[in-house]
């Protein structure tokens, strides 16, 4: 990681000869783009900086404890500004902004520092922090913020932890890597509120949400090709009264079965589509290529796709 250095020390003079400084998180943010927002606004608050936090779509709920979550804009002019600091934004296309405001991609006429820990990324910035090998933004700006000097409060602890914790599902993602838990480590000696982030983050059901994976958990069965299957109709949204966003989640616990090849999670989309979800457990199997028999794709271990149409059950009796 040692060849980050230079980088870190060419954004550190931008940012110096910089008085003011918007930070975008991309579009649809998560809990690590808008906690690394945060973080790196605090400490270039304290640095003496005018700063703004923007983003194209408002925070995610989990995020409504952090410092400066009632902050963002939605909204900005460029020319008014001196520096533009994009996190976690896995390609130009995710700011957002750029449709309305092209000339955040020009880089003669608009400063960018392009933090980013997503391998997709395309280098769309002037200076180009970019580190597929580390799990997630925040972890990129606390080895920024330690190789600057710069101090790191409580409340940039808390950011920092709720990004690092979302990145790598809790610490169980393989992409938790020996520094990731000596960085978590020293976040919660600062004082990071980590039952807060995770309170924030996985107990934090619905009861219609609960409803809803109850239906699918229920009717989960393994078919004679060893995968697992669920569905869930516009109905059962219907009867539950429950929210496309209150199956998010509930496709991991599919996949909890060692013995199966994959899980395939079948939802209405509330519009007259058909989504398919996959995960797996198992290396040799290629979800994304699946995936692409119905016009989808994805990750070898998790893809998924959408047709148009309705989904039937079947049940089959049979004696013997
Ligand atoms: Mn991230």
């Amino acid at each position: 990681m040692s060849a980050h250095l230079a980088e870190f020390e060419n954004a550190k003079k931008l940012i110096y000869a910089a008085q003011r400084i918007v930070i975008i998180s991309h579009k649809n943010p998560d809990a690590d783009a808008v906690g690394a927002n945060i973080a790196l606004r605090e400490a270039l608050e304290a640095i003496g900086k005018t700063v703004i936090s923007a983003c194209v779509d408002p925070p995610p709920l989990d995020c409504d404890f952090l410092k400066y979550y009632e902050n963002f804009v939605n909204d900005f002019t460029p020319n008014e500004w001196d520096l533009i600091i994009s996190v976690d934004c896995g390609s130009h296309k995710l700011l957002g902004f750029h449709v309305d405001k092209p000339e955040l991609l020009d880089r003669n006429k608009v400063k960018l520092i392009n933090i980013d820990h997503h391998q997709s990324n395309d280098f769309f910035g002037n200076i180009n922090i970019v580190m597929p090998e580390t799990p997630s933004t925040c972890f990129i700006l606390f080895l920024m913020f330690t190789t600057f000097g710069w101090e790191i409060t409580k409340s940039m602890a808390t950011a920092m932890m709720h990004g690092l914790y979302y990145d790598t599902g809790s610490f169980m993602h393989s992409n938790t890597c020996p520094q990731t838990l000596r960085i978590a480590a020293r976040l919660k000696a600062i004082g990071a509120d980590h039952e807060m982030c995770v309170k924030k983050q996985f107990n934090n059901s619905r009861i219609e949400q609960l409803q809803l994976w109850g239906r699918v958990l229920s009717r989960a069965s393994m078919n004679n090709k060893q995968a697992i299957v669920s569905a869930v109709t516009e109905e059962d949204y219907k009867e539950i009264n429950a929210e496309l966003t209150d199956l998010s989640g509930v496709i991991n616990y599919l996949n909890h079965v060692p013995e199966a090849k994959f899980c395939m999670l079948l939802t209405e989309d509330l519009k007259g589509n058909i989504k398919g979800s996959f995960r797996t457990q198992n290396d040799d199997i290629d979800l994304s290529e699946m995936a692409s028999l119905f016009g989808g794709g994805g990750h070898k271990k998790a893809s998924g796709f959408t047709i148009p149409g309705k989904i039937k059950e079947r049940i089959s009796w049979i004696i013997n």
